[in-house]
């Protein structure tokens, strides 16, 4: 056969035309520029994306080999002849798959999904009498890189599992890099590290089938939680509508440990750090999480990068809890270093002491997002560790596992990890150096540097606060205050608000519902007894278990802390997201009129219709953006249901999941017919009608305020 001829296309050669023919530049001497009418890059990016280094990861313009030798060809292998075998000396092929075989970096062990911004953090000097950092003095202002995470899925899972999410901070300050390496809990499981691969074990999905992903509802995690009661507390704040979000933007940050942070007068205290959201507290429910995961895994990660885009920049007032450094470090009776206690505002209340403004989104995942190093022990001079046993323990992993995962112990020379001061760190050459060290004496003191790298005793030191140690004995033991497991999970049962506590019940009876071991549910609802009974009684009875005969008695002397409940007050709406359902007989003056409405607000209204396409004619003409079948309800905070609608199966199911997870919904003009096969009544809370499109829209505007309409759920 002729090897021209295609075997399987008759008339076509074997070698088919492709259907995009690049476009070739024109021959030009070494350093000219080619012809740019073709499709370019639209961001030119580099290593400078991340930093503002000039130093460039892609440059010029034509595509070469790793060497630069300018290339004519990367769709076709070096062959003899064009139906023969690939030539081993054709390096560009082996050289492009040898790179790709490779592209892949070990995921976190922990906090393994992840996304992030850049933004700036601006003091408003309120904490320089707590601490002489230079970054919370007055006016200062610092770069900052936030990444926010789930900690048990692995890099591809679902954004809205059930779970903890990390809340990890990276402030380039002029004194070096400080890291808030927090959480959105303010209480952790264990209150040693030596356990964290216990329960990070436990947790991860079963060793043999590695299900399930992304979930703790599952034996090994229960079994772990109701054995080890220290756990108690952080897995109330599991249950909890705290570990489904509903956006990365509307949840709090904790540092979690106690700091120890120290004047310019060499006064200390001890600290809490929090981060406060301008956006409120808010949570997804239960079946909508699900739904979401299914829908868009993806959800909190777009969530946060279209606001950003949209410049609906997140923002977050960083506070503290200041306590006196006391000899026994406790406050009010409870163990600053236990890191399963909390301190209710009500006790110490946190005061603002700087603005966090996320308003950048990475140009480059793996670049930023994903080489990005914390530590805790990343500090700065005027903020200094405790010895609560899990920080202690904290200060070792960080830095031992970027070895693994980023290969080495040059990381911190990566753009996204690289201090925006001056480093001279004495260290020398290991893998991926990328640093072209000068001088002949890397060591101190000596003398043929001329004495370089100098010692710093000056006020800009990391000079460690000498803070006095305790004579002992070694011995592996906890402080005998680490005892009281049950006292703070039933503070934080008894501050929730009726809806959330049903919420918890529900997920405690959901979760251990999963697992397979019946003693470990039992075990699990006779620890439930030692916070409250009612508690207990309910997921024993949801469970189908006999309430346990247990002589446990619940802490009589605890009180409630409102603070940690998250349904009170309005709040801003800005980055939500509006379905405006309509269909081509709707008048496009009503589209108009509530596209505007919700806009003006910062929210964004997305035109929902039968199928693609645009709406209305000429000028005024809208493009559709999501169809009956590329929408869900959990994509939208709330419904405007246009005039000119028909009933539709895929429209039953929206406003039926809108109504259940208590979202506002408005009625334009007929529309009113759509909530009747639902079953919803017109004089529903939170359901709008009767109005012009304006004033509707405004009204479930002003109801998104409060994040859902509550007085649905007592329906
Ligand atoms: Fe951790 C990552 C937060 C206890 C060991 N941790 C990690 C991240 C966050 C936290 C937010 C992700 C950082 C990022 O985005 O890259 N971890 C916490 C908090 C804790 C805590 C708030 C308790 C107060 N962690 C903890 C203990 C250990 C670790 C007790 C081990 C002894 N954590 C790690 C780690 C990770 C990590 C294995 C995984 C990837 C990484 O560090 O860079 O070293």
């Amino acid at each position: 056969m002729p090897s021209e001829e295609n075997p399987f296309i008759p008339g076509k050669p074997a070698s088919a035309t492709p259907e995009f023919e690049e476009p070739q530049c024109p021959q030009g001497p070494l350093g000219s520029k080619p012809d740019q009418s073709g499709p370019r890059p639209t961001t030119p990016t580099g290593a400078d994306s991340a930093d503002g280094q000039t130093e460039q990861a892609q440059q010029g313009e034509y595509h070469t080999t790793a060497q630069g030798g300018r290339l004519p060809d990367t769709n076709h292998s070096l062959k003899a002849g064009a139906r023969g075998p690939v030539l081993l000396q054709d390096h560009h092929l082996r050289e492009k798959i040898t790179h790709f075989d490779h592209e892949r970096i070990p995921e976190r062990v922990v906090h393994a999904r992840g996304a992030a911004a850049h933004g700036t953090f601006v003091s408003y000097g309120t904490a320089s009498t707590v601490t002489k950092a230079g970054f919370l003095q007055p006016e200062a202002e610092t770069e900052v890189f936030t990444r926010f995470s789930t900690v048990v899925g692995s890099r591809g899972s679902p954004d809205v599992a059930r779970d903890t999410r990390g809340f990890a901070t990276k402030f380039y300050t002029s004194e070096g890099v400080f890291d808030l390496v927090g959480n959105n809990f303010p209480v952790f499981f264990i209150q040693d590290a030596m356990k964290f691969p216990d329960i990070v074990h436990a947790a991860k999905p079963h060793p043999d089938r590695e299900i399930p992903q992304a979930q703790s509802a599952h034996d090994t995690f229960w079994d772990f939680v109701s054995l080890h009661t220290e756990a108690t507390h952080h897995t109330m704040w599991q249950m909890s509508d705290r570990a489904i979000p509903r956006s990365l933007r509307m949840m709090e940050g904790f540092g979690v440990n106690t700091f120890r942070l120290e004047n310019a007068a060499g006064e200390t205290s001890l600290v809490k750090f929090h981060w406060k959201p301008e956006n409120g507290v808010h949570s997804l429910l239960w079946e909508e999480a699900q739904l979401t995961n299914g829908f868009d895994p993806d959800f909190h990660r777009r969530d946060l990068a279209d606001a950003i885009e949209a410049g609906a920049y997140p923002r977050w007032e960083l506070g503290l809890q200041v306590m006196p450094d006391s000899e026994d470090e406790t406050f009010e009776g409870i163990d600053l270093l236990d890191p399963t206690k909390l301190i209710p505002e009500e006790l110490a209340p946190v005061t603002s002491v700087g603005m966090l403004t996320l308003d950048r989104n990475p140009e480059n995942y793996f670049a930023e997002t994903e080489q990005v190093a914390f530590h805790p022990g990343h500090l700065v001079p005027g903020i200094d560790v405790t010895n609560d046993p899990l920080l202690q323990g904290r200060l070792f992993s960080y830095l031992d596992t970027q070895m693994t995962r980023l290969g080495g112990p040059n990381f911190s020379e990566l753009p996204i990890n690289r201090p925006r001061c001056p480093v001279n760190d004495m260290f020398r050459d290991g893998m991926h150096q990328t640093a072209v060290h000068q001088g002949v004496a890397p060591y101190k003191p000596n003398s043929l540097d001329g004495g370089n790298p100098f010692s710093s005793k000056g006020e800009h030191a990391l000079i460690d606060v000498p803070q006095p140690v305790a004579e002992s004995v070694k011995e592996r033991r906890a402080s005998a205050s680490f005892d009281d497991h049950f006292s703070q999970a039933r503070l934080f049962w008894l501050s929730l608000t009726g809806i959330e506590r049903q919420h918890l019940a529900e997920a405690f009876i959901f979760e251990l519902g999963k697992c397979y071991e019946e003693t470990i549910r039992q075990r699990e609802v006779k620890n439930l007894a030692a916070i409250d009974r009612g508690l207990c009684e309910t997921v024993a009875e949801g469970l189908g278990l006999d309430v346990p005969q247990t002589t446990e008695q619940p802490a009589a002397d605890v009180t409630a802390s409102p603070a940690l409940s998250q349904i009170s007050g309005r709040w801003p709406v800005a980055g939500r997201k509006v379905g405006l359902v309509a269909s081509a007989n709707t008048p496009i003056e009503q589209i108009t009129v509530v596209r505007k409405a919700v806009g003006d607000v910062g929210m964004v209204p997305l035109l929902i219709a039968p199928r693609g396409g645009r709406l209305g004619e000429g000028n005024t003409a809208v493009a559709v953006e999501r169809t009956y079948s590329t929408m869900r309800s959990v994509e939208f905070d709330a419904v405007v249901l246009a005039g000119g609608i028909e009933t539709s199966t895929a429209i039953d199911v929206l406003i039926s999941e809108a109504w259940r997870h208590l979202k506002p919904i408005a009625t334009c003009d007929d529309a009113e017919h759509l909530l009747e096969e639902p079953g919803i009544g017109l004089d529903d809370p939170g359901i709008f009608c009767g109005g012009g499109p304006e004033e509707v829209t405004k009204q479930l505007i002003a109801a998104l305020a409060e994040h859902r309409t509550w007085a649905r759920a007592e329906m």
